[in-house]
């Protein structure tokens, strides 16, 4: 999934929500302070390791270490009160990142190994996630599976996503724009391509959409399809012009003749993409990991067919 905010950079991600910046000054405070006891101990100690060194060979070793009160209560009590601000500053940050603004608009976040699935109020399913600029989102979490996490490292938000309970977190984007998503807890063969995107749209287009282009069939199924492909996370695994990702390339796939993992073949036609999609165990392609999540309940009829559409004009 080649999007300019998955490089990796030598510097923080963009500051893309409204705590981010909250979040970075707490670490840019405990950064600068680590960089200043450094200098200030490893200084004192070449210092003192030069003006109190032996300076002839017949200088005897003496001690003259007594008590001195005020060094010793000044050493003890300034660090203390620096952790403690440290942690009514981070405790208040948390708290803010924790508790979503009433009235947030919820989605409900499904992971499941490979990928990420988003449900909105609507009943509308993508697997990108659509949210409108300026507004507070709040995201309910679980898993299908195993254990996953959930980490937008361009809005600072980051949770484990668990079987059989909810996690959530919030957040609320000033911009639009696309931000990666991560799985950051290892969760098997597929781990590293378990990403989604983020995709932070003005308020009336993604009214718009979520009407539009989730739901209903009104577009031409194969214009619908193109617009799954994406919008379902079919393409972080599936290439249209040939190249090979975590699956095969859907560039002439229609029609082929297909050998499984198993020895077995059969032709790709309507049926098989179905199948594919829903049951994708049952036919492993050969040479490639069984790692295509199966959309069985997460895929409407309609969108299912679109897909295929789009598929068959993949010449
Ligand atoms: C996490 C990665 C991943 C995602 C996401 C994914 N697939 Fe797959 N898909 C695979 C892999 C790997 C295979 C090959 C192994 C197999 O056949 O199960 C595959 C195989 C297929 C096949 C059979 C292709 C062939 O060459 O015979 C179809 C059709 C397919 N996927 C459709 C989809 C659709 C539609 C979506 C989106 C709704 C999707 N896939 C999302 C990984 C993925
Ligand atoms: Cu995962």
């Amino acid at each position: 999934m080649a999007s300019e905010t998955a490089q990796g950079s030598f510097w923080m991600p963009p500051e893309a929500s409204t705590f981010a910046g909250d979040v970075d000054a707490l670490f840019d405070f405990i950064y600068w302070l680590n960089v200043f006891f450094f200098v200030a101990i490893t200084g004192a100690v070449v210092y003192f390791a030069i003006k109190y060194r032996r300076k002839s060979d017949d200088q005897l070793a003496t001690s003259q270490v007594g008590h001195n009160t005020l060094i010793e209560a000044a050493w003890t009590f300034i660090p203390l009160l620096i952790v403690i601000a440290i942690f009514v500053w981070g405790f208040r940050v948390f708290l803010n990142q924790s508790v979503a603004p009433d009235g947030a608009y919820e989605v409900k976040v499904t992971a499941k190994a490979y990928l990420w699935q988003y449900t909105y109020p609507n009943g509308a399913v993508t697997g990108e996630l659509f949210v409108p600029e300026d507004t507070p989102v709040k995201l309910v979490m679980s898993s299908e599976d195993l254990l996953h996490s959930f980490f937008v490292p361009d809005f600072r938000v980051k949770s484990d996503v668990v079987p059989g309970r909810y996690t959530t977190v919030w957040f609320e984007a000033p911009d639009p724009g696309e931000h990666v998503v991560f799985c950051t807890e290892y969760c098997g063969a597929g781990h590293s391509g378990m990403m989604s995107k983020v995709i932070v749209l003005p308020k009336d287009e993604f009214q718009e959409r979520l009407e539009k282009d989730f739901i209903d069939g009104d577009i031409p199924p194969a214009e619908m399809g193109a617009k799954l492909y994406t919008s379902a996370g079919c393409s972080a695994c599936h290439s249209i012009n040939g190249t090979r990702l975590v699956g095969p390339s859907w560039k002439g796939l229609f029609g082929t003749e297909r050998k499984f993992a198993d020895g077995s073949t059969a032709k790709v036609d309507e049926n098989y993409l179905r199948e594919s999609i829903l049951q994708p165990m049952n036919k492993v392609v050969e040479g490639y990991p069984p790692s295509m999540p199966s959309y069985q309940g997460q895929l409407k009829d309609v969108q299912i067919d679109a897909l295929i559409a789009y598929i068959k004009t993949l010449k």
